[in-house]
Parts: structure tokens; C-alpha cells; sequence
């Protein structure tokens, strides 16, 4: 039986840009994937989860549909997925920070631009009409939109359109086709999306167990562990500058009264100029190291 009740089911892309970052994310949660039934699907050997490998085009389907349970794709490709299909049952989970990218409208170079305004009467060719309508609907400019699959940037060299909306991530396509960027519409990153499906109590369980590890990995990822030396006068400067960290464990040295060690978890970057504040602040022996595993 298709899918297997007794497994959770996540849809990833088969090859491109979220294929390799999808499957480190997995591993990093620790799901263990075996060597691939066929090309379309693999099975986790430690955890009831199976992969689907398939077009990140089709990955809102499978999960709208309840096929899968879970998926990875594009901001950009779910939300035109989904201004399509408003009936559609899925929730996003989990922003990915990865496969960043911005849709921008770009015009050819040497044209004259002036403000949204300037896109009223022209034809925008682009992969995501409705994304692009939406936008153009909240600026109050009507435009004619021409729906292509790929090769946008071509469009306005061969007269197809006036302007293409596309993604943009270094802007070297851009550049290449003789493009400028005038309007950002939109920034996408990879998201873990999730099917509305009811789920066994079970199946229940482990689709929290998955999340719950994902965050954990996300949380990691940002989080570093600090560790350092101060004297009680300074204890109070120093737990307000370390960055994103609540009640850090305090510590007194044995041998050195007055003297304490402090360890926080700090749940964002910490920067030199941090560590260079913390220790005018009178920190000394300051260690900050990776985490390599987190549950809150
Ligand atoms: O085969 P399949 O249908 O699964 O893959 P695909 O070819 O449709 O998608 P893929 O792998 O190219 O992209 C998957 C997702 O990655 C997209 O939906 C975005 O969410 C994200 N992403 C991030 C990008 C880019 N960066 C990107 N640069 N998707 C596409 N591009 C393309 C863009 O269309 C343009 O042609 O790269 C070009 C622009 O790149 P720069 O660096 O020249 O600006
Ligand atoms: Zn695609």
C-alpha cells in the first residue's frame, strides 16, 4: 500500500539547488538513509521515514495531497502553489536558511525606470505569475504578464516582455543578459512545509519527534556555547552583553574567592567585537565552542 501508513513520508528535490542541503539537514537530524529502493524513494533505517525524490515543482502537490507528510522546497515555489490553490492543506513548519534567493523584476540596461509606476501597460515575463500579480495588485499597477517555464532572462532581448521577475541570488544571470534589477518582490529560503493529513497517534508522535530534531539542528546551528572567568563586580556587565543568552550558569573558582566562571548558551552569532566587550567588561579565559546537539 502507497504510502505506508506505518511510515512518515517527506518529498525532497531529486537534483538541484535543495537537494544536497535537504539530505545534510535529514542526516544532521539523524535519520540514516539507506542506499535507495529505486531513483524515486529511499528508506530511513533508523527512524519510519521514507524519501521521495522528485521536482521541487511537484513537492507542494505531494504534501497539499497527503501523499507526504512533510516536504522541502522553496518559498517561492509553495507560495505560487499556493495563491493557485487556496484550498490547499499544508503548514510551514520551518524556515531552512538555506537556498536564499530574491525574486526581483529586472528591466534592460539603459532604460528608464521610475518606480513601480513604470511597469503600468508592460508585459513582465516570469515563472511565477501569481507571486508577480500579487505584488503588482499591492502597488496598484496593472500590468500583462507573460508565463514562461524558463529562460525568462531572454525575454526582453527577443521582444517576449519588457521586463522579467525572476530569481535573482548573485545577480550574474542578470548581469549576463544585459538585465538591471528595479523592484525586489520577494525573498525566498528553503522551508520544511507539512501536510494537514491526520496522522495516527503514533505516526503523530514521530512526525514531533522529526520537527522537533530539525529545530534542533536549526538551533544549533546559530548557537554557540561560551565559557569564561570573572570576578562578582562584573558578573551582571557581562551576562547583559552575552548575546541571546537567558540565566547563564554561574559558577564560583575553587581557590579563587570572589572569582566565578560563567557558561551560557547563546542562541545567536557571537562576534570578536562581543568577545573584545566581554573582556573589557573584565572576562578572562574566555572559550566560546560549537554545539553539537540541542533539545529545549
Ligand atoms: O529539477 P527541478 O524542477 O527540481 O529544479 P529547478 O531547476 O526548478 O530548481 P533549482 O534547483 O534551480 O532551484 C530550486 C530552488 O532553489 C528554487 O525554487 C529557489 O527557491 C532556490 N534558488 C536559490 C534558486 C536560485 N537560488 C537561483 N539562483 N533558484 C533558481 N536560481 C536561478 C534563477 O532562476 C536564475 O536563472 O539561477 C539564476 C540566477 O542566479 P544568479 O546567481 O545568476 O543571480
Ligand atoms: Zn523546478
Amino acid at each position: 500500500m502507497f504510502p505506508d501508513p506505518a511510515r512518515l513520508h517527506i518529498a525532497i528535490q531529486k537534483n538541484g539547488r535543495l537537494a544536497d542541503y535537504s539530505q545534510d539537514l535529514l542526516r544532521e537530524a539523524g535519520v540514516r538513509v539507506a542506499k535507495g529502493i529505486n531513483d524515486l524513494a529511499a528508506r530511513a533505517e533508523n527512524f519510519p521515514l521514507d524519501l521521495l525524490f522528485v521536482r521541487d515543482d511537484d513537492i507542494p502537490t505531494f504534501v497539499a495531497d497527503g501523499v507526504c507528510d512533510f516536504g522541502i522546497v522553496g518559498r517561492n515555489v509553495l507560495d505560487e502553489f499556493a495563491l493557485a490553490h487556496p484550498e490547499a492543506g499544508f503548514d510551514v513548519v520551518a524556515a531552512l536558511g538555506f537556498g536564499r534567493c530574491t525574486l526581483k523584476i529586472a528591466g534592460l540596461e539603459g532604460g528608464s525606470y521610475d518606480g513601480a509606476e513604470s511597469l503600468r501597460g508592460k508585459r513582465i515575463a516570469t515563472s511565477y505569475p501569481r507571486i508577480l500579480g500579487d505584488f503588482l495588485a499591492r502597488a496598484g499597477v496593472a500590468a500583462s504578464i507573460v508565463t514562461m517555464n524558463g529562460a525568462v532572462e531572454l525575454a526582453p532581448r527577443l521582444g517576449i516582455a519588457d521586463f522579467i521577475c525572476d530569481i535573482v541570488s548573485t545577480g550574474a544571470t542578470l548581469d549576463a543578459n544585459g538585465l538591471v534589477a528595479r523592484e525586489t518582490v520577494y525573498a525566498s529560503e528553503a522551508v520544511l512545509v507539512r501536510s494537514r493529513r491526520a496522522l495516527t497517534p503514533g505516526m503523530a508522535a514521530f512526525a514531533e519527534q522529526l520537527t522537533g530534531r530539525i529545530d534542533g539542528v536549526l538551533a544549533t546551528k546559530e548557537s554557540k556555547y561560551i565559557m569564561l572567568n570573572a570576578a562578582s563586580e562584573s558578573l551582571a556587565e557581562i551576562t547583559r552583553i552575552l548575546p541571546g543568552a537567558d540565566a547563564p550558569t554561574v559558577l564560583p573558582l575553587h581557590g579563587r574567592p570572589g572569582q566565578f566562571a560563567i557558561h551560557a548558551v547563546c542562541q545567536e552569532s557571537i562576534f570578536w567585537e562581543t568577545l573584545q566587550r566581554l573582556k573589557a567588561a573584565g572576562a578572562s579565559a574566555i572559550l566560546v565552542v560549537p554545539i553539537e546537539k540541542m533539545m529545549m
